[in-house]
């Protein structure tokens, strides 16, 4: 960890409070030269003769030595690169997994030109404004799993009530809060999460929300981040040694479940009742016929109650 990162570190472990200056220079080698460095960069660093030094306030700026100050994560985060723009940062991570990267990589974007949904669908993006990010994974058990803990990691660390409806989208008072978009690229699993931040709801479409909008509050980025993160690193975990666990947690929370539901596959349209998910995460829908259909990366048309 670099000097800048290491003193945000410890600032971050004591909230709202003074570090005395003699242990943040014996913890920090060259802390006064990062110190500036930060303060440029928007951190309100105050210093107190007696008292030492508290961070007041932070910008509103993805960097990869704020976030990985804030993670404590073995495995999600332990690399992490941010770009201005990008196209999309799936694709960025697809590239990184061929060329040998380790498990765990996340790539953010403050902005993506060429931001997708499934089936080539458009993901709008805007500058600064959400979460927009992708992660390698090299799961020991079925990549169908991830879109479902994923789901869990998010709904969990927004808060809110935040409601899971099947197969990908995170709701939040019935609109679309968060996108996932898993792809399995170069022997790894490709993890693209969306989450709308501080969208106006004029930058959205109709079908979405943004914590700003559903709360009348702006959130701070980086600390969702980190609460991301930190809660996908956990159901990953999960994911691999108990996914029942998992899958409990999303039935919870899902709108979905227990409903009646017409589902698209390739051209065919089937109806049913959403019953559960199994160990692979796919979803169990009995048909009229009695019949069970076991849905991966279904397309959902309609809810019933
Ligand atoms: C998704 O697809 O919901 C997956 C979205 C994944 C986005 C992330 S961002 C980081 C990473 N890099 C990428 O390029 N993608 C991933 P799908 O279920 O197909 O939903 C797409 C639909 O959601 C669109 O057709 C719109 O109706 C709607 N939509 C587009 N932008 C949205 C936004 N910002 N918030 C909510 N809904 C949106």
């Amino acid at each position: 960890m670099n000097a800048g990162a290491a003193i945000l570190e410890v600032l971050f472990q004591s909230p709202d409070q003074f570090v005395p200056a003699a242990e943040l220079h014996r913890r920090v080698p060259h802390a006064q030269r990062e110190l500036a460095a930060l303060r440029q960069l928007g951190y309100d660093i105050e210093n107190h003769p007696h008292l030492g030094y508290r961070l007041r306030a932070t910008p509103d700026r993805l960097t990869a030595d704020d976030l990985r100050a804030r993670l404590r994560t073995p495995i999600i985060g332990r690399e992490i690169v941010v770009f201005d723009e990008t196209g999309s940062t799936n694709d960025i991570v697809a590239r990184l997994a061929r060329d040998g990267a380790r498990e765990g990589l996340v790539v953010f974007a403050e902005s993506q030109t060429r931001g997708r949904g499934r089936h080539g669908r458009v993901w709008v993006s805007p500058r600064g404004k959400g979460l927009w990010f992708s992660v390698l994974l090299r799961p020991s058990f079925p990549a169908t799993r991830i879109t479902i803990a994923a789901a869990v990691a998010v709904a969990r660390a927004v808060g809110h009530d935040a409601r899971i409806k099947w197969p990908n989208d995170v709701m939040l008072a019935g609109q679309k809060l968060a996108g996932i978009l898993t792809e399995s690229r170069a022997g790894a699993a490709v993890l693209g999460i969306g989450i709308n931040v501080n969208c106006d709801r004029t930058e959205l479409p109709d079908v979405a929300t943004s914590l700003l909008v559903a709360t009348g509050q702006r959130h701070d980025r980086l600390a969702l981040a980190a609460a991301v993160l930190t809660q996908l690193d956990a159901e990953y975990r999960r994911a691999a040694a108990d996914f029942g666990r998992v899958t409990d947690d999303w039935a919870r929370r899902s709108t979905t479940l227990g409903r009646q539901l017409v589902v698209r596959l390739g051209a065919r349209r089937i109806e049913g009742h959403a019953q559960a998910l199994d160990g692979d995460g796919a979803l169990l829908l009995r048909l009229d016929n009695g019949q069970i259909a076991r849905l991966l990366g279904a397309e959902l048309v309609e809810e019933r109650p």
